[in-house]
């Protein structure tokens, strides 16, 4: 039976990515005196690169940026952090939502005693900050694991951050769950063995799902009860 559900955020808790990860980058440059600038468009592409260090990193590359490794090495850490400030404030002024039945899933969970955990690319502060922002500040404690941000050297598609997520619930992956809005979260859910249900967002519409168990615009919201906890995970 279904023992836990394992979360990634950024664009399947909520819709994060364009008008919150994006505007805060933007921001940060800005504010850095950079020339800068991330289109939707642009950034639809830069999220090939996940985790924000390393998409500044590859965009540097990219436009053949020219900056020294050892100015780089120092800028960016800083960049990114000032990015973490815009982005939690974005979260602390109400400005992205959790996205549809996502709430309604975890209540239903925590009702049926079906464990919590998330697994995320993304800064911990950023989960922290989104969480409160949305479901109150007891909500934290509803997950048993949150892993997040550099807790593992490989970000996703490398399974690793799903590995350490089933490593700290003690289950195999065949008795959980993951949700996941993108290819490169369900190539890191599915390397780690893990069924994947997928909801597409914004940015992810197009990607490919093959490997996934199955494919939703969104969790909805219904009286009826959610068919994802009542059903067998396959083997
Ligand atoms: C999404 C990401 C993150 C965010 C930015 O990960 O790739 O890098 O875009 O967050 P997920 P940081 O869907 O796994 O949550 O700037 O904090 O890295
Ligand atoms: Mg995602």
């Amino acid at each position: 039976a279904l023992k836990a559900l394992i979360w990634d955020v950024d664009g399947t808790l909520a819709d994060t990515e364009r008008d919150g990860h994006r505007v805060a980058f933007n921001a940060a440059f800005e504010e850095f005196g950079l020339d800068w600038h991330w289109s939707v468009e642009l950034y639809g592409e830069l999220l090939a690169v996940t985790g924000g260090k390393e998409r500044m990193r590859h965009y540097v590359g990219q436009h053949a940026i020219n900056k020294p490794d050892a100015e780089l090495n120092e800028l960016i850490p800083r960049l990114h952090a000032r990015k973490t400030e815009h982005f939690v404030r974005r979260l602390e002024d109400g400005e992205i939502g959790l996205r549809p039945g996502v709430e309604r899933i975890l209540a239903q969970a925590r009702q049926e005693g079906v464990r919590l955990a998330i697994a995320t690319t993304t800064t911990p502060a950023n989960v922290e900050a989104l969480l409160k922002a949305t479901l109150g500040a007891e909500s934290l404690a509803w997950f048993e694991v949150i892993a997040a941000g550099d807790i593992v050297p490989a970000k996703k598609p490398a399974p690793d951050i799903y590995h350490y997520a089933l490593a700290q619930l003690a289950l195999p992956a065949s008795s959980c769950l993951a949700l996941e809005d993108s290819a490169q979260g369900v190539r890191a859910a599915r390397g780690a063995n893990l069924p994947t249900v997928v909801t597409v967002s914004q940015y992810t519409r197009g990607d490919d799902f093959a490997d996934a168990l199955v494919v939703l615009d969104q969790f909805g919201e219904t009286a009826a009860p959610c068919r994802i906890l009542q059903s067998q995970v396959p083997v």
